[in-house]
Order: structure tokens, then C-alpha cells, then sequence
């Protein structure tokens, strides 16, 4: 995932780019035509803020941070293709953003309705969401931010809602967990729709239609609820006398749900009785209807069916509403196995069997029922099965400067008339004023607004707004591909043969917004033949990331006064003993905890420090060791020796073997023979290939770097560690030799400047271990010829025997290994008496 170019690299960046690089220089290595792209999602508030604030063009702004953004980046010796290098800014790249919105306004899928802003009184402007407060108050003026109806541009992503949801399943190589966020923001809910007719004066006047998830409670309607704005709340059919008090609540109701904080919708249990009924359409009974603050207008049919003895909020609002007593309440459904408890739930909600209340039901099984009501609803034309999605249209325009502008004309005469793609970009103007007060800065600019009418020729408006960057975050991997077209966004052949995205790294702080938006935007132009390819390159139906891996955070160490519980200064602790740090003036023990990193804790950690103090080489490594890469990390930089202690270790045994002899190793390469090995050797190679083997698989699709890590740490003390029979003159043994060789290439992705440093040492100046090809590991070394076993006596695990592995499937053998070792004589002869024992047990893989 490309970065938001703030001006600094912070250590969540440090980690995310450190992985990719590890595989892309892995896969290099492997011989693969590896693409590993980097850009820039530059658009957005921070470079609007900075002009308002300080009075710099965003533009310049943000090329001064993408500047220095992409030294850090050097400095970590990220390995980006930079020749593909992308901006959103760029008008390169928005002409093709504003090329991409008219693909879908053309077919439907861009499209303009009312909508609530945030409104700032004093400044008289729109505000972004980031802009207000918690407590729904203006960053700039710190006025009561108020919510106002203003023409939107949406996308139609709800139109996507089944391919988004039904698609994931094809997504085998992605967090579960993030397929589980993306399906609960979908939301998708099965049930029925009902109608109740609402009659006055014995005039059928309305036919109310609701959205139920449980059709089988059908018998245990009590009320029906409104949403404020059900075009049934209205004069024409409120009796009279209930006008103001109706109409008053229904616009109480608006105004608290336009209310900035959303937390408290739907959770109020304002209501009350409309003074209208509506007739059962199984019972004919009458049944009353309520305004009520917890239906949501734009769920379903904003309207529900009331059942209080199976829905905690039905039981809630029917019981302060005084609709119905509790003992009038009207069960439908039992449990199917009575369990009998002391405080038992007055609402039940689960499905069950239902009761004798439920007519020509009673006695059939929920699921049961459902479809044996929905079938009679059905016939009769009163019901039928309906989907519902919790998933809204994608709210896509911005009141602000710096973003895309939307390539659309506003004529007097034709409507909403798309700028000519001829004329495409639609340039951003740059003699703008930021002030931060009225109305959008573009809309001030009267020369760029004012324009003629690509239809009618006559005078006509552009459109103002500028779309959300999410809007260019959406397709930016497409771009990549083919960064420098200037006829088409990318070329339909080249995406076709390079999608989707082998591997996609990013935080987990995406797994919704962005990787949906990204979802819907490359099935759409799949769906429209801008992609497509054979079956079996794709994963299908346009999916654009094949391997998704969510980075877990980097978290800071915080000090805090274990009194006040105040954050803590660096300054104010002494440090000079790591181990134990103490407060400055009070030689307290600070509280140490590591928390998300922020200016306010000060646990921040600037990764040009980190780099300057211990190079990049050790900060990458560091940063893959310290724990999976979904997982959170606790940085601190005290063990950070560890790791460079073992590179101390490494490059000692590569200067041990320094001089090359190389062709002796070329000789052998391929045709290792164990036989002609002495034990030592012997030893080598085997630990080498099944470290080979664990590195190999880590690399190519497991992604456990800190395993990784650690094998090469085994390795590498076995190494150091073994006397090779040939003396000091390890440098003639070509197994060692191999091993030393291939140790260094399996470090190299994660470390590279180290790599090539140790290679040229073996090999001579000029020699980039990054040609080299990776070995592949030898299967016959795997084969183990001793298994170590251990022996219980009465239960309790007392000493270990190494049985050959020929032995292994006869457990008389097993038995008298075991007998005649040191261990088998102290414990089975001396301390016990063998002939009393009853019974031997073999475990062997967990099964006995
Ligand atoms: C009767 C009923 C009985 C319900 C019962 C639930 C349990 P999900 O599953 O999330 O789709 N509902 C319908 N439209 C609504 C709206 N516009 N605003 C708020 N609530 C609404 O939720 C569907 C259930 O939420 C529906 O099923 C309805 O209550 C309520 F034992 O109908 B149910
Ligand atoms: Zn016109």
C-alpha cells in the first residue's frame, strides 16, 4: 500500500516496506520478473491545512515531503522500481481518475443525490469528517458544527454488494479476519417483506410494507414503527388532532440523528402512537403504529414489524411506550429443549418451535415456518422472501481544493453534462486563496467555473467538488502497470497478463474502506473488459489482490509516573542502566507500558535515528525478528544487539572462509554425496538444507520472518561452532564452504547491504549476490538417520535415547536400546525394579 507523503517515514512504514522488500528481492533472486512499485496518495486535507495555515501551495507542499520521503526510503535500501513511480496529484495520473468516475457515471454507477454535510456556521464552509471534533465542534472556529443537506456525488457500490460479499470466499490467501469485517460491513441479511394495509374511514390509504429477518413471528406482531421520515409521517394521513404532536417527534427525531456524533441513532426510545392502525395480514387484527426513533430511514422499507416477546428493542419500546403490559405480551416461539433457568430471558430470541398463538403454524419449527408463511404470504400477495445489505452508496465528493476535480459540467439547458474525454484532465486551478471560510475554494475561482456547455455551447458551471481520495487509492495498482500510458489509464493486454497483485502488504486499518473501494473498482472495469484474461491467471470475477498480509503495529514504549500516571518525557528518565530505568527527579520507577505511538504519549520513534544509530541493515532485521508480521510489535532498540552480534558472527565466518574456493565449490554443486562426507560435514549439510528447506518456505508463501531469523541464528552457531575435521583450514572443506555461501544468500533479502558486503568478500569485488541464483534444497540431506526419544518411568519424563532410524518401527529394539542406555540402567535397574514393570506404552507422532 502506497503512503499518504506526510514529510516522514514513521516505523509503521519502516515495517511495511521492509516486507515487501524481503520478498521482492527473494523472488528477484528466484528469477522472477518482479514488479515493486511505489507512489504517492498525495491528495487530501494535510497539504489544504498547510496552505491555510501557512500559506504554502499544496503542491509544493507535497513534493517537498515526497522528496524527502523517498531518501528515508532509499536509506532503508528499499528497492522500488522508481521508473514506475506514481502520484496521485500528478495530472497524469487524475486525468485518469477523472477518465475512470465518467466509465461509471456513463453506466449508472456515478451519480448525484441529497445528502448531509458537516456545515461550520462561523466559517460558513463544508468540513471533512476529520475536521470536527468529538464533541462535534470546528477545528478552525470552534463553532457547534451543523449537519446540511447538499447535492452528492455517490458511487453505486451497493449495486456490487453480492459479487463483494459472495467473492470473498475466493480470496483463500487473505486474513480471515479481514474477510469477516468486509462481510459484517456488508451486512447481508435474509428474510421476507410484509404488507399491512392502513385504512381509514374503511378506505384502504396506505400499503405499508416492512422488512423482517423473522418471518416465523409473524403471529407475535404487536405494533408497527416508523421512521421519521416514512412518507406516512406526513399530514395528509396523521389524524388532525395528533399534528403537532406526530410531526413535532418526527422532527425532533431528524435533528438528533443529523447530529454530528452518530452514536446515539437508533438507540433512544423516543416514540409515539401515530393514531393510525394497519390490518394483520394473517390475523386481521388491527394493529397500532408508532413513530419511534430506533427505525432506520434508510434500512429495509424504514419501517418495522413490533414483535416485544422475541426482539429486545420491540420489548423495550413497547414496554416505555405503554403499548402493551408484559403479561400481554404474545409468545410465538419456544425453545425446542425447555432449559429451565433462574432469571429466564423475558425476550427470546433464538428460533425455536412455534406456539399455539401462531394459528395453522403452531407446532412447526422456525425454519420451518418461515417457509411455510412466506409461501402463504406469497400466494395470498401480501409477502415475499427479500434480501436486505447494511452497505450504503459510497458518498465520493468532497468540498475541498485538493483532490480530482469531478469532470462534470452543470448546463442550465442539458443537466449534468461529463466533460469530453478530448478535454480531459480537468486541471486543477492554481491561483487559488486559502482562507478556510466559505464556500469551497474551487467556487470562488469564477475564471475555471465558468465554462461553456460541451452540448449547447452556451454558458454553464463546472462542478466544484473534488472526490474523496479513497476515489484514487481505488486503482493505483492498475496504474502501476503501464505508469507512463497518455492514451489509457493502463493497457487492457498488459493488465491481463500482470494482475492481480501477487502479494499486497498494509495495515489491517484498511481491511474496509480502502480494500473494498479497490475491490469494487477492479470488478467494475473487469466487468467491463478493462481486464480480463485466460481463466487461471485470475482468481476471478476481477479480485485485484491475490496474497493480502496485514502488518501489525509498531508500538512505542511509554513512560508514565506511577502517581500522577502522566506521560513521561524521554528526557525525564535516566537510561543509562536499559534494564532499569528510573525517573530523573525522583529516582521513581517509571511505569512502563508500550502503546501505539503518538506525540502525545511521546513513544515516538523517528526511523532516521533508528537507521543513523544502527544501520539499516540491523533495523530490518530487527523489525522481522521481533514478532510475526500480523502481530504488534514492542519496539525498543536495547536487543537490537542481539542482531547485530549475530552479523558479527556471520562476517567472521565468512572472512574465516575468505579465500575462495569457489571452483571447488562449482564442482560439486548439484552432486553433494553424503556418502563421501566425514560426520562433521555430514552435519553441515544436513543442517543447511533443512534450514534451506524452513527459509525457502517462508519466503515463498508463509511470511514467518521471525522464524526465518532464528534458523539462520541456529545455522550460524552450528557453523561457528563445528570443528571441521580438516582443522582451521575450514576454507578447504567445500561443504562449509557451500554452507557459508548459501547462509549469506538466505540473509541477503532481509539484509541486503550485509549480503553484498559478505559476497564480495567470498567472491571479489564486482559480484552482487542479488545475480545470484537460490539453491535449492537437497531432499535426500533431510532424511534423518537418528530419532531422539524420550523415556517416561511412572509418568515422569527422565532421559532422552537416540534410536537409529531403522529401528523405528520395531519396539523390541526400541525396548533393549532403551535397557542397556546409562538412563534405562539407572532408572529401570537401580532405582527400579524392571521385572515389576507392567506395561510399556510407544508414542510415536501423538498416537500410541
Ligand atoms: C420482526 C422481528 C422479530 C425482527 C424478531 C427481529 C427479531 P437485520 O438482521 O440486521 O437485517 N428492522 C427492520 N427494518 C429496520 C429499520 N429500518 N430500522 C431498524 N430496524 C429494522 O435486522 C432486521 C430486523 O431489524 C428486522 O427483523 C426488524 O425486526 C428490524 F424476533 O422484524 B425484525
Ligand atoms: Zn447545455
Amino acid at each position: 500500500m502506497f503512503p499518504y507523503p506526510s514529510g516522514n517515514l514513521h516505523m509503521g512504514h519502516v515495517r511495511v516496506y521492509t516486507i515487501s522488500d524481503t520478498i521482492a528481492r527473494y523472488k528477484r533472486m528466484r528469477g522472477y520478473d518482479v514488479i515493486h512499485p511505489m507512489g504517492w496518495d498525495a491528495f487530501g486535507l494535510p497539504a489544504e491545512n498547510a496552505a491555510i495555515e501557512r500559506g504554502i501551495p499544496p503542491a509544493e507542499w507535497t513534493k517537498k515531503n515526497i522528496q524527502s520521503m523517498k531518501e528515508q526510503m532509499k536509506r532503508l535500501l528499499v528497492d522500488f522500481d522508481w521508473d514506475r513511480e506514481i502520484t496521485t496529484c500528478d495530472s497524469d495520473y487524475y486525468k485518469w481518475t477523472q477518465y475512470l468516475f465518467l466509465r461509471f457515471y456513463k453506466v449508472g454507477l456515478a451519480y448525484q443525490k441529497e445528502a448531509f454535510v458537516n456545515w461550520d456556521p462561523v466559517d460558513q464552509t463544508v468540513l471533512a469528517n476529520e475536521q470536527v471534533s468529538p464533541e462535534g465542534l470546528s477545528w478552525r472556529s470552534g463553532a457547534k458544527v451543523e449537519r446540511r443537506k447538499l447535492k452528492q456525488w455517490f458511487f453505486r457500490i451497493t449495486k456490487y454488494a453480492e459479487p463483494l460479499l459472495k467473492d470473498l470466499d475466493l480470496l483463500k490467501n487473505w486474513p480471515d479476519r479481514v474477510k469477516q469485517m468486509q462481510a459484517n460491513w456488508i451486512g447481508k441479511s435474509e428474510g421476507a417483506e410484509f404488507e399491512f394495509l392502513v385504512s381509514s374511514h374503511q378506505k384502504n390509504i396506505f400499503n405499508l410494507k416492512v422488512f423482517t429477518s423473522r418471518p416465523d413471528t409473524i403471529y407475535g406482531v404487536q405494533y408497527l414503527a416508523l421512521s421519521a421520515d416514512h412518507p406516512l409521517i406526513s399530514e395528509h394521513y396523521i389524524p388532525k388532532e395528533l399534528h403537532s404532536t406526530v410531526l413535532t417527534l418526527a422532527e425532533k427525531i431528524k435533528q438528533e440523528q443529523q447530529s454530528v456524533s452518530d452514536s446515539n441513532v437508533g438507540k433512544t426510545k423516543l416514540g409515539t402512537y401515530t393514531g393510525l392502525c394497519a390490518t394483520h395480514p394473517f390475523t386481521n387484527e388491527q394493529i397500532p403504529i408508532y413513530l419511534s426513533s430506533y427505525v432506520v430511514s434508510d434500512y429495509g422499507t424504514g419501517a418495522l414489524m413490533g414483535v416485544p416477546a422475541h426482539d429486545e428493542r420491540d420489548f423495550d419500546f413497547a414496554k416505555w411506550n405503554g403499548i402493551v403490559n408484559e403479561n400481554e405480551i404474545k409468545k410465538v416461539v419456544s425453545p425446542v429443549v425447555k432449559v429451565v433457568t433462574e432469571n429466564e430471558s423475558k425476550v427470546f430470541t433464538e428460533l425455536g418451535v412455534l406456539t399455539d398463538s401462531s394459528g395453522p403454524y403452531a407446532g412447526m419449527k422456525s425454519e420451518d415456518a418461515m417457509k411455510a408463511i412466506v409461501s402463504d404470504a406469497e400466494k395470498r400477495g401480501f409477502g415475499r422472501w427479500s434480501v436486505q445489505y447494511r452497505l450504503r452508496d459510497w458518498l465520493l465528493s468532497r468540498q475541498r481544493y485538493w483532490g480530482t476535480p469531478i469532470p462534470i459540467i452543470h448546463c442550465p439547458n442539458c443537466g449534468a453534462v461529463p466533460v469530453p474525454e478530448k478535454d480531459l484532465p480537468v486541471l486543477l486551478p492554481t491561483d487559488v486563496r486559502f482562507t478556510g471560510r466559505g464556500s469551497s475554494p474551487l467556487s470562488q475561482i469564477n475564471h475555471w467555473v465558468e465554462c461553456k456547455c460541451p452540448e449547447c455551447h452556451g454558458p454553464a458551471k463546472r462542478d466544484v467538488d473534488t472526490m474523496d481520495t479513497f476515489v484514487d487509492s481505488s486503482w493505483y495498482f492498475l496504474r502501476y502497470i503501464d505508469a507512463k500510458n497518455n492514451s489509457l489509464p493502463f493497457a487492457p493486454e498488459l493488465a491481463a497478463k500482470l494482475l492481480p497483485v501477487d502479494v499486497y502488504i498494509g495495515g489491517v486499518e484498511h481491511a474496509v474502506m480502502h480494500l473494498l473501494y479497490a475491490r469494487y473498482f477492479a470488478k467494475f472495469l473487469y466487468d467491463c473488459g478493462m481486464y480480463r484474461s485466460d481463466k487461471g491467471t485470475l482468481p476471478g470475477n476481477g479480485e485485484p489482490f491475490k496474497v493480502l498480509i496485514t502488518q501489525g503495529m509498531v508500538h512505542g514504549r511509554t513512560f508514565k509516573d506511577p502517581q500522577t500516571l502522566q506521560y513521561l518525557k524521554r528526557e525525564e528518565i535516566d537510561l543509562s542502566d536499559p534494564s532499569s530505568p528510573r525517573i530523573l527527579v525522583t529516582s521513581a520507577q517509571p511505569l512502563i507500558t508500550y502503546e501505539k505511538m503518538s506525540k502525545s504519549k511521546y513513544n515516538g520513534i523517528n526511523p532516521n535515528e533508528i537507521i543513523s544509530k544502527h544501520g539499516a541493515d540491523s533495523t530490518r532485521l530487527h523489525i522481522l525478528y521481533k514478532a510475526p508480521v500480523s502481530e504488534i510489535i514492542e519496539w525498543e532498540d536495547i536487543s537490537i544487539v542481539g542482531i547485530q552480534r549475530w552479523l558479527n558472527r556471520v562476517w567472521r565466518t565468512v572472512c574465516s572462509v575468505v579465500e575462495s574456493n569457489d571452483t571447488i565449490v562449482k564442482e560439486f554443486e548439484g552432486k553433494w554425496d553424503m556418502e563421501k562426507m566425514n560426520i562433521e560435514e555430514r552435519n553441515i549439510y544436513r543442517a543447511l538444507n533443512a534450514t534451506l528447506k524452513e527459509v525457502t518456505t517462508s519466503y515463498d508463501a508463509t511470511y514467518s520472518f521471525n522464524t526465518t531469523i532464528s534458523d539462520l541464528i541456529k545455522l550460524t552457531n552450528q557453523l561457528v561452532s563445528t570443528k571441521v575435521a580438516l582443522g582451521t583450514d575450514r576454507r578447504l572443506s567445500p561443504v562449509y564452504h557451500y554452507a557459508v555461501r548459501t547462509l549469506v544468500k538466505m540473509i541477503s533479502p532481509m539484509a541486503p547491504s550485509f549480503g553484498e558486503e559478505c559476497w564480495e568478500k567470498l567472491n571479489g569485488a564486482g559480484n552482487s549476490v542479488f545475480d545470484e541464483t537460490w539453491d535449492e534444497f537437497d531432499e535426500n540431506a533431510l532424511a534423518v538417520d537418528e530419532v531422539v526419544c524420550s523415556v517416561q518411568v511412572n509418568g515422569k519424563t527422565r532421559f532422552t535415547v537416540k534410536i537409529p532410524s531403522s529401528a523405528i518401527s520395531s519396539p523390541a529394539t526400541i525396548e533393549s536400546i532403551i535397557q542397556s542406555s546409562p538412563g534405562g540402567k539407572l532408572y529401570l535397574y537401580e532405582k527400579n525394579d524392571i521385572s515389576k514393570v507392567t506395561r510399556i506404552i510407544h508414542v510415536r507422532g501423538g498416537k500410541t
